[in-house]
């Protein structure tokens, strides 16, 4: 993988990301897939800065591989995490949810690479001009917050419309996965569900134990009412977010019900009123290993996967 564009210009042994998931990806997660070969992410979610700055401190104490930081543009700290960042020269920063233009120029003075993710081919081609280094298309395969174009068709689609590199996510959970994305103009893969279900992953067992127990259909998106689509585990609050969007409640009382949710099932394991959020692919991960062991069978099943499909053709 020495050619790699991702490789090069992140310092990493494989074009393989790990999604920033807000409470999921700590730094215990992220730097053990920084020492498997990736790039571990730490997902500030709306994390304060002095949150973000521990989390940092700790992920520097556990690796001392390039590591990153996503940060989501909802957030309330948006301003003071970016500067966190910046003052504690974050290799790697991945932005979610909005449009992060006005911070690129302050990320680039202290060389963070910055890298959005993207949901379509217009944000992807506006943020091309404002000189990001990489750019994240994401479908809506992927858990949480998603865009409406499926990963098979926007990865091609963006691939076309810009010349910086490309990482696909969303639906990537094996071998098999990141040959498809590297097949659909892709040159690296994000894939935040298959890390989540590691050993080195702290979140709470019951909110592991649902991505092991998952099925291909277990997920369901709520909340495009709101503007705020997200992918989540089908569970009580997903039907009583279906009902009180059926009685016409608004944005605001929607929003209500979903406040708190994502800590309430990832940190105190509360996967029946809170909100699991993951990807399609928990379909397909039957057991918990360590991330090594995760990052390993993959990488090393691609050639494989490569010579099946040459014989194919
Ligand atoms: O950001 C994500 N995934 C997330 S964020 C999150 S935390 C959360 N908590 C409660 C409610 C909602 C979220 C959980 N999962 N993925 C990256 C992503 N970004 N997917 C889609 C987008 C996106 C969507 C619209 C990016 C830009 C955009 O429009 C901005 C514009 O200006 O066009």
């Amino acid at each position: 993988m020495l050619k790699n564009k991702i490789c090069q210009l992140l310092n990493i042994k494989y074009p393989i990301l790990q999604g920033g998931m807000a409470w999921v990806a700590t730094a215990e997660l992220a730097a053990a897939v920084s020492n498997a070969g990736g790039l571990g992410i730490i997902g500030a979610g709306h994390m304060p800065p002095d949150a973000l700055k521990a989390e940092i401190a700790k992920a520097k104490n556990l690796t001392n591989k390039p590591f990153g930081v996503n940060i989501m543009l909802m957030s309330p700290f948006v301003k003071e995490v970016m500067q966190v960042v910046i003052d504690e020269r974050v290799a790697v920063v991945t932005t979610g949810a909005g449009n992060p233009g006005e911070y690129i120029p302050a990320l680039k003075e202290v060389g963070t690479k910055i890298i959005p993710v993207v949901a379509s081919v217009a944000l992807a081609k506006r943020l091309e001009r404002v000189g990001i280094d990489a750019i994240i298309a994401e479908g809506m395969e992927s858990g949480g917050h998603v865009g409406e174009v499926t990963t098979m068709a926007l990865v091609p689609l963006v691939a076309d419309a810009v010349s910086v590199p490309v990482i696909a996510a969303g639906g990537i959970g094996d071998a098999r996965g990141v040959v498809a994305a590297l097949a659909l103009g892709a040159q690296g893969v994000q894939m935040g569900t298959v890390f989540a279900a590691s050993a080195e992953c702290t979140a709470h067992p019951n909110y592991k134990a649902a991505i092991i127990k998952a099925k291909e259909r277990a997920t369901v998106v709520t909340g495009a009412i709101t503007g705020h689509p997200v992918r989540v585990i089908a569970n009580k609050l997903t039907r009583d977010f279906a009902e009180l969007e059926k009685c016409g409640a608004s944005t605001e009382e929607l929003e209500r019900l979903g406040a708190g949710k994502l800590k309430a099932a990832v940190r105190d394991g509360d996967v029946d009123y809170g909100s699991v959020m993951i990807g399609q692919v928990a379909g397909m991960i039957t057991t918990i290993r360590p991330v090594n062991e995760i990052m390993q069978d993959i990488v090393q099943h691609i050639p494989e996967v490569m010579t099946e499909l040459s014989q194919k053709i």
